[in-house]
């Protein structure tokens, strides 16, 4: 096994990997900006190395000062999380070449994923069914209206080295496409360093289903079935679910073992996520790859058995998977993204927490990811998610039952937070009825917004 594994983040997900490495008796090395000195990441590791100022420019994105940090506190890996490096190609060159291991893909992988075009031609020659869309990045005008053309309106200008949504750009017809691409191109050059895009058909009432997949070195590959996460504001997820409603088991059996087949042909190595937009008539598309540890993992681990992050470090440390190939969903599970914001406007709200009470974690069935405690100061400096709900029940009713004792029982005090929104999704005709589509949180906003006077569009 490992010795000591760095963990180059913060917040609820550092506390996550700490967990698995105290199961596994690895031991733990946290790095801290100086805004999270107090954060509880930094305490809760075997020893805390301060990494920099509190832009994460500075911290943690400064894949030298983890370097640093792994080499001063003789850490033999470094998990990454979500965000911030999890998905840098660089920072696992740099691991590599100090003899360093890092828990996620190969450092090619990593690149082949990071170039969305690139990684859709890859898929589909790897045999997925890959929603239709320019491959190339399109120089000049006249080519991107014929390639737009070709597909089709609406189509949907995407960051060729984004993903996660950021830079996305919807194009309901041809006279919007040019101020639309141009947008899309500054969106992108100052959030990803690359201006260049691609075009997609546009699905407009498509749900968002993602597969989840673990891959050990001998290529062994266990697939964890999938997750539905449709609703999403501005393209963050507020609440997911496994299994999805929508996917019945010989299609989760097909799509699993296809999208291992296909992980296997690029040499995936480690946890990754396939996502997928399914559209009205019941079709799959390929989108992207995530390949990393994602926030909404908790579900698959609560309906599968598998702790996903303890999977990352075996197959880390060189540790075969058991064989069987795939894992069956037992039950239903639910996750809450509880976001330090205001339920209406999502206006950020950091603070000091004057109380916080995890008895929604009463009885079985709960599970709370936070770093939240009481007296404790969440920072404007980074993500505003600061808890996660998780709630398990023999089928979607009861996951959602219990979700809603859960929140009603969990009292976070001194900042605003996204539960009130919550608790409206978890009572809503369409939600309960598992009908759901990309447009639910628009309509469902708007909605909520009219009723408390505010007027509709957008929020912030
Ligand atoms: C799309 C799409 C429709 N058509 N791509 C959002 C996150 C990112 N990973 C992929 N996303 C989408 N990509 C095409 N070609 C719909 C989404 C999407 C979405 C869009 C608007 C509002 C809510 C959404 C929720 C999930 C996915």
């Amino acid at each position: 096994m490992l010795k000591r594994v760095l963990v180059a983040n913060r917040g609820e997900v550092a506390l996550r990997v700490m967990a698995a490495c105290r199961e596994l008796d690895v031991e733990t090395v946290a790095v801290c900006s100086t805004a999270d000195r107090r954060a509880l990441h930094a305490q809760a590791a075997d020893r805390a190395v301060c990494i920099g100022p509190a832009p994460a420019e500075r911290s943690y994105l400064d894949v030298a000062a983890i370097i640093e940090a792994a080499r001063l506190s003789g850490a033999d890996a470094v998990h990454p999380g979500y965000g911030f490096l999890a998905e840098s190609a660089d920072l696992a060159e740099a691991c590599a070449a100090r003899g360093i291991v890092f828990v996620g893909p190969p450092p090619a992988v990593l690149r082949l994923f990071g170039d969305k075009v690139a990684a859709r031609a890859a898929m589909r020659r790897a045999g997925l069914p890959v929603l239709p869309g320019a491959e190339v990045s399109v120089e000049s005008p006249a080519a991107v209206h014929d390639a737009a053309q070709s597909l089709g309106y609406p189509v949907i200008v995407k960051a060729r080295g984004g993903g996660g949504g950021r830079g996305m750009r919807i194009v309901p017809d041809a006279a919007s496409l040019e101020p639309a691409w141009r947008t899309a191109q500054r969106e992108a050059q100052s959030a990803f360093g690359d201006s260049r895009l691609y075009l997609e058909r546009y699905l407009a009432a498509a749900r968002h289903i993602e597969f989840q997949v673990l891959v050990d070195g001998a290529g062994t590959s266990l697939s964890l079935g999938e997750r539905e996460c449709t609703i999403q504001r501005r393209h963050q997820k507020l609440l997911e679910e496994s299994p999805s409603p929508a996917v019945d088991e010989p299609t989760r059996r097909d799509l699993g073992a296809r999208i291992a087949r296909a992980a296997r042909a690029v040499g995936y190595r480690n946890a990754g996520t396939f996502e997928f937009l399914r559209d009205e008539g019941g079709a799959f598309h390929f989108i992207e790859v995530n390949a990393r540890l994602q926030v909404e993992h908790p579900v698959t681990e609560m309906v599968t058995g598998v702790d996903i992050v303890k999977e990352q470090l075996r197959i880390a440390a060189g540790q075969e998977l058991p064989g069987g190939g795939a894992s069956a969903p037992r039950g239903h599970a639910i996750e809450c993204r509880v976001n330090a914001e205001h339920p209406e406007t999502f206006r950020p709200s950091p603070g000091t927490i004057a109380a916080f009470t995890l008895q929604g974690g009463t009885g079985p069935g709960v599970r709370i990811d936070t770093d939240l405690r009481a007296g404790g100061v969440v920072t404007p400096h980074y993500d505003s998610l600061v808890a996660k709900v998780v709630a398990h029940g023999r089928d979607r009713g009861e996951a959602i039952a219990r979700m809603r004792r859960a929140l009603t029982m969990t009292v976070i005090a001194g900042i605003d937070t996204t539960i009130p929104l919550h608790l409206r999704i978890l009572s809503d005709p369409d939600f309960l009825a598992g009908r759901v589509s990309t447009d639910f949180l628009e309509r469902f906003a708007s909605g909520s917004r009219a009723a408390a006077g505010l007027p509709a569009g957008r929020g912030g």
